[in-house]
């Protein structure tokens, strides 16, 4: 297939011809017609006339609504005029997105664009294709999260899954609790290189995000049809609140963690710890209303809580015989507090060790073995297995790549994202229902800067979009593609790793 649209769709058939396309006038029904405007001003170079929106009559470009579709599923017909038929809003961004991408490269003839007449028929596999970013081991400012949602939306992707909290930085103003961010949003130090080396560049880091800035991001991606998901990490992963609030904690008082890793210091099952977990995660919903919620749960260590008499009598009054399932009284106590407001939860795997949140749905993480068991215990799961999905790690095994969260020779090029698929092989046809889709992890103990952000995500987003959208073919077939898409993104400003770095 021609055209190096990435993702790839369904299906497309080419021809005969071209057409000299000039867009001055859209047809849109007033409920969609935000879709096009941002159409028309993201691409705003190419209509030098201008452009009128109309809701009835004839267009160069035609948007309509067409039953028999899903909500994100398209038909994108380029003839001398360009129509586009949806289930939806979010399918008729994604046919639009692909038109931007076709009329982006155009050559003009005529006073319009040359475009191949072309018919594609297009919609996701997988209703759940998300990015995580982690903005508490390194911040990123409002303006680069709003340039990360737009690169999600043009891969035609739709979750940001924000990890707002762990034991490095809080990184949210939450009203009734300032010390989360006047202490725990800041570190007196961070790691230069790689952790175990235990060089420190003693250099105060910090920020966060106020009220304002979280509407701005969930406004920006809900008009570009990608769902933010905040993420609260409890309760483990809670040394920064521990520095600001020592009395939900049962250790000693503590700093802002300045390592990476995983710290032993841990919410206590208090019932002020518990409280705190309950209100400040249904706050941060708040800011997120309708939206999933995620309750984090990952690697939270036992240590303290055996050594707490009051753990110690909360296990015997549930008959927990291990520690670990002291971590239930969190996700299930928040996880109900989030439904009753109408929110859907999610929880890394390890609640699969606790009591499991009824509804939650798993984000399996530390390899697909967990997602096939989330699934076959009537779980719905989000496939996010480290090995491949997580874009910390080193994207090659060659010497001389940027320090990352691997080790060579533990690398995940892009070829070895290309060739994940989000159904686990031995998954059992009765449990399949449950696998929701993917996503992508960006975590930042070694992401510091937008730039090299960029270097660890792209080309392997590119990949990975096509595995979530569900096109996705073999590396040889997508390469040549790939490449004429980076290009795409550099000239939009993107700082990917190019395809024959090293
Ligand atoms: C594991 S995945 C973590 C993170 C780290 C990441 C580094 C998960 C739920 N926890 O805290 O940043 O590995 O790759």
């Amino acid at each position: 297939m021609g055209f190096d649209l990435v993702p790839r769709p369904r299906s497309l058939v080419e021809g005969p011809g071209e057409v000299a396309w000039r867009l001055a006038r859209v047809v849109v029904e007033p409920a969609w017609r935000d879709v096009v405007d941002l159409f028309v001003t993201d691409h705003v170079g190419l209509w030098p006339g201008g452009v009128d929106v109309a809701a009835a009559g004839s267009g160069d470009l035609v948007v309509a609504r067409a039953d028999d579709l899903d909500p994100e599923e398209y038909r994108l017909a380029v003839g001398e005029v360009v129509t586009v038929a949806a289930g939806g809003p979010a399918g008729a961004a994604h046919a639009l997105t692909v038109l931007g991408q076709l009329a982006d490269g155009a050559a003009r003839v005529d006073g319009g664009l040359a475009l191949a007449r072309v018919r594609i028929e297009d919609g996701p596999t997988w209703p759940w294709r998300g990015v995580h970013l982690d903005v508490a081991r390194h911040f990123f400012p409002v303006a680069d999260v709003l340039r990360l949602i737009d690169l999600i939306a043009a891969h035609r992707l739709n979750h940001l899954h924000l990890h707002l909290n762990d034991d490095q930085g809080w990184r949210v103003e939450v009203p009734r609790w300032p010390r989360l961010t006047e202490v725990g949003a800041w570190r007196r130090s961070t790691p230069v290189g790689p952790e175990l080396d235990g060089v420190d560049d003693l250099i105060t880091y910090g920020g966060f995000y106020t009220v304002a800035d979280l509407a701005a991001i969930r406004d920006h991606a809900a008009r570009r049809f990608v769902t933010v998901v905040p993420e609260i990490d409890l309760p483990g992963h809670a040394q920064a609140v521990l520095a600001a609030y020592p009395e939900l904690g049962s250790g000693e008082g503590a700093e802002v963690w300045t390592r990476w890793g995983i710290s032993s210091r841990v919410l206590d099952v208090s019932d002020a710890a518990l409280s705190f977990a309950e209100e400040v995660t249904t706050y941060v919903a708040s800011l997120f209303p309708g939206s999933p919620v995620h309750v984090g749960g990952d690697e939270c260590p036992t240590t303290q809580w055996s050594a707490s008499a009051r753990a110690l009598a909360l296990m015997a009054e549930h008959g927990f015989t291990e520690p670990r399932q002291l971590q239930g009284l969190f996700s299930t106590r928040v996880a109900a507090a989030l439904r009753a407001r109408g929110h859907e939860v999610l929880a890394w795997d390890e609640v699969l060790d606790a009591e499991v949140p009824p509804d939650a749905v798993v984000v399996a993480w530390r390899a697909v073995a967990q997602g096939a068991e989330a699934a076959r215990r009537g779980f719905d799961v989000v496939m996010a297995p480290m090995q491949f999905l997580y874009f910390d790690w080193l994207n090659s095994a060659e010497p001389g790549e940027p320090v990352a969260q691997s080790s060579a020779p533990l690398a995940t090029t892009w070829e070895k994202v290309y060739g994940y698929r989000v159904l686990p092989d031995d998954l059992e046809p009765e449990h399949r229902h449950h696998v929701r889709g993917a996503q992508a992890q960006l975590w930042t103990e070694y992401i510091a800067t937008r730039d090299h952000l960029d270097y660890m995500a792209f080309p392997r987003l590119c990949a990975f979009s096509e595995v979530a959208w569900g096109t996705a073919t073999t590396p040889e077939e997508f390469r040549p593609r790939l490449a004429a898409h980076l290009e795409r993104l550099g000239a939009a400003g993107v700082k990917y790793r190019p395809l024959d770095a090293l």
